[in-house]
């Protein structure tokens, strides 16, 4: 069952937090975020992987007293006025006159897997009733300005409280996926395979750059999912700076094409990147760059395994480069972890852990010729090596230019 996952989590977590405290009295505090004012609600992402829950204003309390841990989940109560805009979503309930859970609260505790289910005005009594006995409380690096002023409030009323930050041990859970999460991030890898392949369709000269944003934006929402970061289309002088996301420039035949693209499908990211030549097939100076990067991957690919460091495959391919007279051109670093945020936590000097997910994405740019080349992959860390998660989109120049050549007619999709 779906919610034994986010059990298990937690009582994985509730290991870590009796280490961190070293066995005295902690506790735990995550929210789920406010809901905004307009917009869409997106669950803080600490908070949703120990829970699976998008609700807004939900809080997960973890008392872990060395003794006797227990967890409860807080939430609105039910509010039919909100349900009419919003549709029904998960509420606390409340008790019968017999004291027991009434209808909406037992739905509750079935849906969510939690036993101990209280309506968010429940917490400060609550809070009133456990904090004297413990000994320290751990602190969300993602909470929200509201948390953050609880946090403060508690470290007052209770200066002898130790205030620990979670950066560290809810990270170290993070990073190391399961096989549900492994699956979740196939599938929003899945999504970003077709927009890539979508872009090789219907990419031509002449083209503005947030016309190729459209297509990508179409081809997630089509598989119910949204980017996990603004699209990076980068044609000509844009395909070298990093981070561009204007995608306001008209494509030029001659120039190399930058699509760095992620999708975010039930919480899960993706995060690929191809480049391709405007018209189809590489220059000669496009190929002779777009050949080392490639080559770059390669080898950073297979040099992925536990215990490697990402700061140690950015040394391997600083060398490379080097050796090539084209370290001038490389500015970023190769990795980053992926998972529920398309940039994970985590430095570039700790060693890997097995099943974590990270990019592997070597670029390099010319700013004088104006050519940019980046190609990611997602990789899943195994003891013996890397497998390939976005192994199904192409990189091969000339895969790259036969399945341009198939291109179809610039047609609205
Ligand atoms: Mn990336």
């Amino acid at each position: 069952m779906k919610e034994d996952i986010f059990k298990k989590r937690r009582d994985s977590f509730v290991k870590k937090l009796s280490i961190l405290s070293d066995g005295k009295p902690i506790l735990s505090l995550l929210n789920s975020h406010k809901e905004p004012a307009l917009g869409r609600f997106f669950s803080n992402t600490n908070f949703y992987y120990f829970t699976g829950l998008d609700i807004p204003d939900a809080t997960l309390i973890l008392d872990v007293d060395g003794k006797k841990n227990s967890e409860s989940l807080f939430l609105p109560p039910p509010n039919p006025l909100k349900a009419r805009w919003y549709g029904e979503e998960f509420s606390s309930g409340s008790l019968d006159k017999s004291g027991k859970a009434d209808s909406v609260r037992n739905k509750t505790m079935k849906g969510t897997g939690f036993k101990n289910i209280f309506p968010n005005y429940d917490i400060s009594e609550y809070l009133k009733r456990v904090l004297p006995s413990k000994d320290s409380i751990l602190i969300d690096p993602y909470a929200d300005e509201d948390i953050k002023e609880l946090n403060a409030k508690i470290l007052k009323s209770y200066p002898f409280l130790k205030a620990i930050s979670g950066r560290e041990a809810i990270s170290s859970l993070r990073k190391s996926k399961d096989d549900f999460e492994i699956e979740k991030i196939k599938s929003a890898i899945d999504v970003a395979i077709e927009a890539e392949y979508a872009i090789m369709h219907f990419l031509k000269p002449d083209m503005f750059e947030y016309e190729i944003e459209a297509i990508v934006n179409y081809i997630f929402l089509k598989n119910n999912s949204r980017e996990s970061f603004p699209s990076i289309i980068g044609s000509g002088k844009n395909s070298t700076i990093l981070h561009y996301n204007k995608n306001d420039k008209k494509i030029d035949a001659n120039d190399m094409v930058v699509c760095d693209i992620g999708a975010r499908k039930d919480y899960y990211c993706s995060d690929l990147t191809r480049s391709f030549p405007a018209n189809g097939v590489f220059s000669k100076k496009q190929l002779k760059l777009y050949e080392v990067v490639l080559e770059a991957s390669e080898i950073a690919i297979k040099n992925v395994k536990t215990g490697v460091s990402i700061f140690e495959l950015n040394q391997l391919l600083k060398e490379f480069y080097e050796k090539k007279g084209l370290n001038d051109f490389n500015f970023h670093g190769v990795s980053h972890h992926l998972g529920l945020d398309v940039h994970e936590e985590g430095s570039i000097e700790e060693r890997l852990l097995e099943n974590s997910v990270i990019t592997i994405e070597p670029g390099l740019y010319n700013q004088k010729e104006n050519i940019g080349i980046r190609i990611e992959d997602d990789v899943l860390v195994k003891n013996d090596g890397a497998e390939v998660l976005s192994k199904d989109l192409i990189k091969d120049p000339a895969q790259i230019e036969k399945q341009m050549a198939k291109r179809g007619k610039r047609v609205i999709i």
